[in-house]
């Protein structure tokens, strides 16, 4: 061996270390390259071990070969380095990114049942003249849903085919709110101001305008002195809320067993104002709900001596509200979920 051979091996192995590192496809196989070339037992290493070999005169002229063999080696790996490091933050930027003008994707926003809708606009009106929710159970005991208010054994209601009987004997599904409100006199002082809304059932035809299904809310005032006037004037406040300022109403005789006197309230159509009207028929009036003075015999029901206490009640439907204030001339649509009627609501 001498400084020829020396120099030949160094050279040859600076040109194959360099085509390597050029072809090095990423950075964790350029480092293993590295290792491989200018590690403590790389090749480098190996041939340099050949100066040990040279003559004595020669040694000192080694470094002027060697030196610049490594140098070029450390210079391509360097440079092979910075290369891969760019094309990999390049790749990352490009996999990674996020395109900040992509259109974004809707979320599906649900909405409230106009059902449920109506009852809480009712609850917010009434709750302007201090009218407290009130809750009760959905199945009944017949003495609650009927004897106690005044709904004697022979009335029609009562009939097998307009309550739904439930296997525990003497109870019912509900066939209106009243007997929650007959459960708050009951637990109540007066003054009371209830709100009673509600899932009632009864066993009927379905048809265009009856379900066996149904919501109701129910209204309820007791103090002492409570008059007719003051049923007339909140519920003229409630109408001109829900259907608009300046609407004529006015109270027509109705009958319920649980009221007397008991009167049917209608609004002034929305939609006419004549004959011939698709909303209220010929008469120019929409009846919106049922009300009347508590019967004597309901407030002694609910534990309240009717010698101290008066009060009124009030009862509708919801969807019927819902259907005079949209337009809507099928009830059916408020229990079949049809997704083509609900999203009109948004
Ligand atoms: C209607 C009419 C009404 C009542 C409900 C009631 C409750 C008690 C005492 C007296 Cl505890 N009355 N409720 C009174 C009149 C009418 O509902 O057409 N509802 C849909």
């Amino acid at each position: 061996m001498d400084l020829a051979d020396l120099t030949r091996d160094l050279e040859t192995l600076r040109d194959e270390s360099i085509a390597a590192v050029a072809a090095a496809p990423d950075l964790g196989s350029l480092q293993a390259l590295e290792v491989d070339v200018l590690g403590k037992k790389g090749r480098l290493t190996v041939v340099s071990r050949g100066i040990g070999a040279l003559p004595a005169e020669d040694r000192p002229k080694v470094g002027a070969v060697a030196n610049p063999v490594r140098r070029a080696i450390e210079d391509a790996f360097r440079e092979r380095h910075a290369v891969l490091q760019a094309s990999a933050l390049d790749g990352r930027l490009a996999s990674e990114s996020v395109d900040v003008t992509a259109p974004g994707r809707p979320v599906a926003r649900g909405t409230l049942h106009p059902s449920i809708e109506s009852m809480r606009e009712i609850a917010r009106i009434f709750g302007q003249f201090g009218f407290v929710v009130y809750e009760s159970p959905e199945i009944e005991d017949d003495v609650t849903n009927f004897q106690l208010l005044n709904i004697p054994p022979d009335h029609p209601a009562r009939d097998l085919w307009d309550t739904l009987y439930v296997d525990v004997p003497g109870h019912l599904l509900r066939t209106h709110t009243s007997p929650g409100q007959i459960r708050v006199m009951q637990t109540t002082e007066p003054p009371i101001r209830a709100l009673l809304p509600g899932r009632c059932f009864r066993y009927e035809a379905v048809d265009a305008s009856h379900g066996f299904e149904f919501f109701q809310v129910e209204g309820l005032m007791v103090d002492e002195g409570t008059t007719m006037g003051d049923l007339r004037g909140l519920l003229d406040e409630f109408a001109r809320a829900m259907f608009g300022a300046g609407r004529k109403t006015r109270f027509r005789p109705g009958y319920y067993p649980f009221t007397e006197p008991s009167v049917a309230f209608d609004v002034e159509c929305l939609v006419c104002g004549g004959p011939g009207c698709p909303a209220c028929g010929r008469t120019g009036w929409m009846t919106i709900l049922g009300a009347g003075m508590v019967h004597p015999v309901v407030l002694r029901s609910g534990g309240l001596d009717p010698e101290r206490y008066q009060g009124f009640a009030f009862g509708m439907g919801p969807e019927r509200i819902a259907m005079l204030r949209h337009g809507i001339t099928d009830l059916r649509l408020f229990m079949e979920n049809d997704l083509r009627f609900l999203e009109q609501f948004r």
